[in-house]
């Protein structure tokens, strides 16, 4: 029996597996891809790239790393983030400690430990179970009716094939317009044919105007690198994010937008927190909005199609921001038409492409960029039993319910790694990665040493944690709008806001209390 079994081999999965090895226990990790990176192995699709800054998006714990990796861009690309998962885990030696094309399907809790089982037949027993199954790992396909029977090739952009898929002068639709979509739209635009895009809710993007890094930058990171492991303790996101300091609706309407000019000059995600209300006051937040929706009217020069791009109807920053390069600008070409399927809805696929209300788009390639079970599918989809026999998807039906995002009442010796109630994607997600391995390894650490066999979080501790998170949620502007935050994108799911909305840095305090006050709320046997 393994002291720890460690679910996915991403960011997550790689740290706590190398922290658990270099404090002796005994552990190894399974994961479904054939290779290390988790989001970086799957999301090969063409224009695939971090919306937080390489500098920032980088692992701390490990200082000699830090300095030696050279990022080339400022925001990497998806083949440079797989390499240096892919180096990290050279580094650390622990590719034998990794067993690759190995899907966890089932696990019971019993004799005081777990049983686990997977895809391939093998069980697994291990006292802990450390999920790292990522936040946005679980591909969600909508049920479009018809889709198996479409001719031409179906590729989503979460499992794009590793080989390079042709598609000059091919006839290409993309379904879906979050990040994913509008990351590859202009690179799809630069090949195909024709290419169609399936816009169900206009996003609100942001140029990422990204760029091949100077070794000034890369050096000046470098020096500032203690500065970096505060700022992971004591800021919202992990990472300094810099604004005005001041309120939108308190500052003169020229200087607003000459504050914006800047942001939007200087591209990435910081210009949502350019002033200090848009984040609560809805009417602050309209005028971020209409800012957003001026740059898109000053680039599309087809009114129709301009009006169809411009976002309403939701608050910015309620559905991710979106980071691009020259999305906008794409439906300025003549073979990249727009659908806007509010007003032409998808009715069906055939077997020669898209049929919407006004009719039948020919393809030979549809992209599905429709996004993931958010949060919780990949951690339902482990087919994990707790103590009484129920699964985590039949406890969870009505929405996650956790102690810190890392425990589940009723299913002992579990950790789940940026799981739902943590901070998870509303803050830099590595640096959550690292806070979470630093404290659930402490946790086991101390277990160990006074010989605990069981760990488990407390009812009592879970729901006050579950009303804290709902409490937060409610004085931000996220649970108004469908998104994934909430659930909406996959049917039937419950409508909960999933995330900690109260900032890595406090998240941190508490879970800092927690440990200091002897892991108050969880039951040790
Ligand atoms: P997202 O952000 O969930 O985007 C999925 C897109 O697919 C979005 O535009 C959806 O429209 C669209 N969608 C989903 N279901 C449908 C159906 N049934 N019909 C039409 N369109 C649909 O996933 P991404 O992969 O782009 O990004 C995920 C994260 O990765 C991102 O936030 C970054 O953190 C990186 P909707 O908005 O739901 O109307």
């Amino acid at each position: 029996m393994w002291d720890i079994a460690v679910i996915g081999a991403g960011f997550a999965g790689l740290h706590v597996l190398d922290q658990l090895r270099r404090r002796g226990f005994s552990c190894h990790a399974y994961e479904t891809a054939a290779g290390v990176g988790g989001t970086w192995y799957w999301n090969r699709y063409p224009g695939a790239r971090c919306d937080v800054e390489s500098l920032d998006y980088s692992y701390l714990h490990d200082r000699e790393l830090y300095e030696s990796w050279q990022w080339s861009e400022r925001f990497a690309g998806q083949p440079e983030i797989l390499r240096y998962a892919e180096h990290f885990a050279d580094r650390r030696g622990l590719w034998p400690h990794i067993t690759f094309g190995t899907t966890i399907t089932g696990g019971v809790f019993e004799d005081g430990g777990w049983t686990l089982t997977a895809d391939t037949g093998e069980r697994v027993r291990a006292r802990f179970v450390v999920t790292a199954v990522g936040c946005m790992s679980a591909v969600h396909t909508p049920a479009f009716p018809g889709l198996d029977s479409f001719g031409g090739t179906v590729l989503r952009t979460s499992r794009w094939p590793a080989e390079p898929v042709e598609l000059a002068g091919r006839r290409v639709g993309v379904i879906g317009t979050g990040s994913s979509g509008i990351q590859v739209v202009p690179e799809l635009a630069k090949e195909a044919g024709e290419l169609v895009v399936f816009q169900r809710t206009a996003n609100f993007s942001v140029p990422a105007r990204n760029r091949a890094l100077t070794q000034a930058e890369r050096d000046a990171a470098v020096a500032g690198y203690e500065g970096k492991l505060v700022a992971a303790r004591t800021t919202r996101f992990g990472h300094p994010v810099t604004g005005t300091g001041r309120a939108a609706l308190e500052t003169d309407p020229v200087e607003r937008v000459a504050e914006l000019d800047r942001a939007w000059a200087r591209g990435g995600t910081h210009i949502v927190a350019t002033f200090t209300d848009t984040g609560r006051d809805p009417a602050a937040n309209a005028v971020l909005a209409e800012y957003f929706r001026d740059r898109v009217r000053a680039v599309v020069r087809d009114p129709a199609v301009a009006r169809a791009l411009v976002p309403s109807g939701y608050p910015i920053g309620t559905k991710r921001l979106c980071v691009d390069d020259g999305y906008y600008e794409t439906f300025n070409l003549p073979h990249v038409r727009l659908v806007d399927l509010r007003e032409d809805p998808i009715e069906e696929v055939t077997a020669k492409g898209v049929r919407t209300a006004r009719g039948e788009h020919v393809l030979d390639v549809l992209v599905l960029a429709t996004g993931f079970d958010a949060f919780t599918g990949a951690l339902t989809r482990l087919g994990l039993r707790g103590r009484d026999g129920r699964s985590l998807e039949e406890v969870w039906r009505e929405g996650p319910r956790s102690y810190l995002g890392l425990a589940v009442a009723g299913f002992p010796n579990l950790f789940t790694l940026t799981g739902p109630g943590s901070t998870m994607v509303l803050s830099n997600v590595l640096r959550a990665i690292e806070h979470h391995v630093e404290w659930v390894c402490e946790l086991l650490t101390l277990a160990r040493a006074r010989g605990v066999t069981e760990v488990e979080a407390l009812p009592a501790a879970q729901e006050e944690w579950v009303a804290r998170v709902a409490e937060l949620a409610g004085r931000t502007l996220y649970p108004r709008t469908d998104s994934y935050y909430v659930g909406a994108n996959v049917e039937g799911k419950a409508r909960v806001f999933a995330p900690f909305a109260g900032g890595l840095d406090a998240y941190r305090a508490i879970c800092d209390g927690v440990a200091a006050e002897g892991y108050r709320g969880f039951r040790f046997a």
